[in-house]
């Protein structure tokens, strides 16, 4: 077999030099810098070669045993594995793995049990939920009625009566539990409870904290919600992907929504890393990887809380962290881009009512997946906020920029990323 391979990207090298370079490029920006946005990660090299394989091939509409397409007997075996493993892992009844991703797989929940015009409940995104929690600018608030809830104005807490206060009134038929930019714990049972007394379903979105959750860092959705959904690239660590997963009264219905409701083929070789990713999810070291990214991510807010940084909620539950840097008198994309130039990637965010625009606010969010796959523990952690605190004092200043991206390329060197080449 091994005659069939290449080393490592050579035929892509020897056909087209150009995108080799730019591939070649990132692997080195991901190599020598300490990237801490939330939603990314490093997989590993198993999963990323699972998702170039020959399944890139393949057209298997349908699902296992009754597709549209002859050929299907190692496609069959592969995904009916993968779902299979998603169940164990998630303690579902039902998994399915073909959405393309996290938007994608919530329109096929709310295509499946929704009617038009029906109202979505979801954290109203300038406080952390997602675009398709029902953002207006989203398919989710075009074709749906949305009635968000908001996090609390002093605390910037979800706050329970605040949520049933909301439901009450908008009397939704679904509620969403989960976010992009929420830092604590999301109390699934509570949500749980609401959704039962106004009668709606409750759609667990733990894209984020999956990972936290198969690892025990996090309390399980499982047990209180109708539906859950995850992408499969962040704190879970596979390839770029969705699932939804659901009580078995269910099943046909996601299904039919994933497909032919709206999608065609699925990527049979992104479920194969899907596959890869949930057995390596399975092992003793993901669990202590789960919770080591819940210990960094405290001791790297402990640590800019003692440098002066405010944080929305004043720390963090999970891998994610949202500063506010109104006090320190910089804006979140000039601290973004200076971050960057020093060789540490975040993202710019809004805070929890803003008084800023969406495309340069006040907030900046990083978070500890990527950094936590390097073996990077607390005390690199007391380290990231320093060399965050000497950029963003320094924003203007190219020497001192330069001086900390000098430090931070030598301090990668000391943590292998997962999965590159280079
Ligand atoms: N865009 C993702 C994030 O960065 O959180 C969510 O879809």
């Amino acid at each position: 077999m091994t005659a069939l391979h290449d080393p490592y990207l050579a035929a892509v090298e020897r056909t087209d030099p150009e995108i080799f370079g730019l591939i070649q490029e990132e692997e080195r920006y991901q190599r020598d810098s300490i990237r801490l946005i939330p939603s990314e990660n490093y997989t590993s090299r198993a999963v990323m070669e699972a998702t170039g394989t020959v399944l890139a091939n393949k057209y298997s509409e349908g699902y296992p045993g009754k597709r549209y397409y002859e050929g299907q007997r190692n496609v069959d075996l592969l995904e009916t594995i993968v779902q299979d493993r998603a169940k164990v892992l998630f303690g579902v009844q039902h998994a399915n793995v073909q959405p393309y991703s996290g938007s994608p797989a919530n329109l096929a929940v709310y295509f499946a049990l929704l009617q038009p015009g029906e109202t979505i409940m979801g954290l109203t995104l300038p406080h952390g939920g997602h675009l398709t929690h029902g953002w207006a600018v989203s398919a989710t608030g075009r074709f749906w009625k949305s009635h968000p809830y908001e996090v609390d104005r002093e605390t910037h807490l979800i706050d329970f009566d605040q949520v049933r206060k909301v439901a009450l009134e908008a009397r939704p038929r679904i509620i969403v539990a989960g976010g992009t930019a929420y830092p604590r714990t999301y109390h699934f049972e509570q949500f749980g409870e609401i959704a039962r007394e106004v009668g709606a379903y409750l759609l667990a979105d733990i894209s984020h904290i999956a990972g936290l959750v198969v690892a025990g860092a996090h309390p399980d959705p499982v047990p209180h919600a109708d539906v859950v959904v995850t992408t499969t690239h962040k704190t879970l660590r596979g390839p770029r992907g969705a699932m939804i997963m659901c009580k078995a009264e269910h099943a046909e219905a996601i299904d039919k929504a994933v497909f032919p409701g709206l999608q065609g083929g699925p990527h049979e070789n992104t479920i194969a890393g899907i596959g890869v990713a949930l057995h390596e999810a399975a092992t003793p070291e993901f669990r202590a990887y789960g919770h080591q990214i819940v210990a960094n991510a405290k001791a790297l807010a402990e640590a800019l809380l003692e440098r002066g940084f405010d944080l929305i909620t004043g720390g963090t539950d999970t891998h994610l962290i949202l500063i506010d840097l109104t006090g320190k008198k910089v804006i979140g994309k000039t601290a973004a881009q200076a971050l960057d130039r020093a060789g540490i990637v975040g993202n710019y965010n809004t805070i929890p009512f803003d008084t800023r625009r969406p495309f340069s606010p006040s907030g900046l969010r990083i978070g500890t997946p990527s950094v936590t796959s390097r073996g990077m523990k607390e005390p690199e952690m007391r380290r990231i906020a320093a060399w965050m605190d000497e950029a963003l004092t320094n924003v203007k200043d190219e020497a001192a920029l330069d001086r900390v991206a000098h430090e931070v390329r030598d301090f990668c060197v000391a943590f292998p990323a997962p999965g590159l080449g280079v």
